[in-house]
């Protein structure tokens, strides 16, 4: 040991040892290795319900969490991938946002492809407000294949390949200003449903806001999922068009129900802002009425509709179904349900929705059998501004259930038990949808949005777990300064009584939705099936080198590049190119044990590519700065992972 090294270790033993004493002042420090229990828990203060909790979230290293709970992402604009019960967060896929470890966003060619076709109105646009995910249904049950997801504030949508868990496909809708109640997919995963929040004018011109009745307009997609390709078909995807109403969550009926969508729909006074004008603010004008409208969708119609000559219209090369025709073919009903609606949760039997309006303290269950009733029988009590037929309120409604204040979203356990988060109560509530009475209440911290339950809302709910995701965790962490962690809490549901066992801080915002598999649906691969393996194709690519075909080629005026990464080196190692050449790498990694990834990035050149075993890459750029740039690979791969590297020359 040198000198310098030395000297460090001093220094990091001293400041372990003031840590230790510190400790050792400010709280009982746990007991030592062969303690009992009991002395653990007398040390560090713990009770019975404190271990016990510990002892249900704990998975002994080697063994496996017995769920997966894919959670929004946020404004980071990626998807969380979180084991339940440990809540160990095991990975942040990348899907709006570049990702730098998993090498999304930094080279290759496929991945720059799948970004630019998220840039809206002529920007770049990097990052996603993510609400929620949506695991693929096969009969109304994940089957574990894929995931959606949304970004809010761009109107977008991406697919998820839960195979290598890796985005593959991101699409925009130029029809909206945003999106907010999708991802929700039908129960085979015929469609996705992305419906708009805010209204504007769907050719995407300017209209000035004193048109705002004439011009701006509310929507929906239905887009078409090819399971075969794994893609989103825009071809075969349809809008409807909807009042300038403002619209919030859906969710597709199943069993009974199926074929039609329900999406809450807000601000259906037309409310238009503008408190610096003198008239009133979104928040009082839009939460004026006592009502607002469910808005119900035969899907399964609307597709024949859309096939149907001269149904519809294109709007920005999209297939639009005009208000008017949606009405006169029956595709579209509103009922009234309580002010300001946020979440609509179809039951697991597809029979009931239950719907909660922020300012509502109850919970309005409605029956479908009611519902086809009144629409068969036309039991309307009116029209809306633009013609679509309300049915009346007291047909359709089964009873309402007073919950708490704020209730939002509701999941499902098992036995007809359904959960509601409180949100300005910060509490969960467990009541029984069919005798309309409340079970129980459990405080959470603090300001609950969603909830997730273990296949909380699928055909057969699991129960078992629940997760709290908090807005606010205030005082459950230590401060790391004015933007607090925010919070998942984990919840027992199995017992008589709720039992909170963990709380998880996210390191990132903001928590909207999330679904959460049983494990063992997963079918994830350990490694790429064939050498040489394109992700985003997910079949063999064709143009590249194998261990020993190594080379570079100049042709039609580029530098192709073929090259491997095997422990520990890159072949070739030397990259000489003239100035103002256009660079293709062809990168592959050809090993087949599971985990030895390589990393390749470029000095300065901003390249950064993670190649999994089997994975191959390509990336292309234009060698304009002149210098000497060494490459190297970013995962700490072997013993001589260091000397894994390479030089690119650029001669002037
Ligand atoms: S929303 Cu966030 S708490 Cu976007 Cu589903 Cu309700
Ligand atoms: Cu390969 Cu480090």
């Amino acid at each position: 040991m040198n000198a310098k090294r030395r000297r460090f270790a001093g220094i990091t033993l001293g400041v372990l040892g003031a840590l230790a004493l510190a400790g050792a002042c400010s709280q009982p420090s746990a007991a030592g290795p062969g303690a009992s229990i009991g002395d653990i828990a007398a040390a560090r203060g713990l009770s019975e319900a404190d271990i016990s909790a510990a002892v249900k979230t704990y998975v002994p290293t080697g063994q496996f969490d017995e769920y997966m709970m894919f959670a929004s992402g946020g404004h980071s604009g990626q998807a969380l991938v979180i084991g339940i019960p440990s809540m160990r967060l095991l990975k942040v896929i990348g899907v709006f946002t570049p990702e730098p470890w998993q090498g999304y966003g930094y080279g290759s060619e496929e991945h720059a492809q799948l970004m630019e076709d998220g840039d809206m109105a002529g920007h770049e646009i990097r990052w996603g407000d993510s609400h929620h995910p949506a695991l693929s249904e096969t009969d109304g049950d994940y089957d574990g294949q894929y995931l959606f997801i949304n970004d809010k504030a761009n109107p977008r949508l991406a697919v998820i390949d839960l195979r290598d868990f890796e985005t593959k496909q991101i699409v925009q809708n130029p029809l909206f200003g945003s999106n907010h109640g999708g991802a929700f997919v039908t129960p085979n995963t015929e469609y996705v449903i992305e419906p708009a929040q805010y209204a504007v004018p769907l050719d995407g011109t300017y209209a000035h806001i004193d048109e705002y009745e004439e011009r701006y307009r509310g929507a929906v997609t239905f887009w078409k999922f090819d399971r075969d390709a794994g893609r989103l078909d825009e071809s075969e995807s349809f809008t409807i068009e909807l009042p300038p109403y403002w619209q919030d969550l859906s969710d597709a009926g199943k069993g009974p129900s199926h074929g039609w969508a329900f999406i809450n729909t807000f601000n259906t006074e037309m409310a238009t802002g503008g408190v610096m004008k003198g008239n009133p603010p979104f928040e009082a004008g839009a939460s004026a009425n006592d009502m607002d409208y469910l808005t119900l969708i035969n899907w399964e119609a609307a597709a024949r509709v859309a096939d149907e000559a001269g149904k519809t219209v294109q709007i920005q090369g999209r297939r639009v179904i005009p208000l008017q025709t949606a009405i006169d073919e029956g595709l579209i009903y509103f009922t009234p349900e309580p002010k300001s609606p946020h979440g609509v949760d179809v039951t697991p039997d597809g029979q009931r929705l239950v719907i909660s309006g922020k300012l509502d303290p109850h919970a309005t269950v409605y029956e479908w059998d009611r519902i086809q009733t009144a629409i068969a029988d036309q039991n309307f009590s009116g029209t809306d501004a633009y013609g679509v037929p309300i049915l009346d309120f007291d047909a359709v409604v089964e009873k309402q259930v007073e919950l708490g204040l704020g209730p939002l979203h509701t999941q499902y356990g098992s036995n007809d038990i359904a959960y509601t988060s409180l949100f300005l109560e910060s509490a969960v509530v467990k009541w029984s949808v069919s005798q309309g009475v409340v079970l129980e209440k459990l405080p959470v911290h603090y300001n609950v949005g969603h909830i997730a339950m273990a296949e909380g809302d699928t055909r057969s709910p699991d129960g078992n777990y629940l997760v709290s995701l908090n807005k606010w965790s205030i005082d459950r962490f230590a401060t790391v300064g004015p933007l607090h962690p925010q919070n998942f809490q984990l919840v027992d549901v199995t017992g008589d009584q709720m039992q909170l066992l963990y709380d998880s801080p996210i390191g990132i915002g903001e928590p909207h939705y999330a679904q959460i598999i049983k494990a063992d649906k997963l079918a994830a691969w350990e490694t790429y099936p064939q050498i040489g393996f394109n992700p985003a194709t997910m079949s063999p690519a064709e143009d590249i080198a194998t261990t020993g075909t190594e080379r570079i080629e100049r042709r039609d005026g580029e530098v192709h590049v073929y090259m491997t990464a095997v422990r520990s080196h890159f072949t070739p190692e030397h990259i000489e190119v003239n100035q103002g050449e256009n660079v293709v790498l062809h990168v592959t990694n050809p090993e087949q044990t599971r985990d030895a990834t390589h990393g390749f990035a470029i000095d300065k050149y901003n390249v950064n590519l993670s190649l999994e075993p089997g994975e191959s890459q390509v990336v292309r750029f234009t060698a304009d700065a002149a210098g000497v740039f060494p490459f190297y690979c970013t995962e700490f791969c072997s013993a001589l992972h260091l000397e894994m590297a390479g030089y690119l020359f650029v001669r002037p």
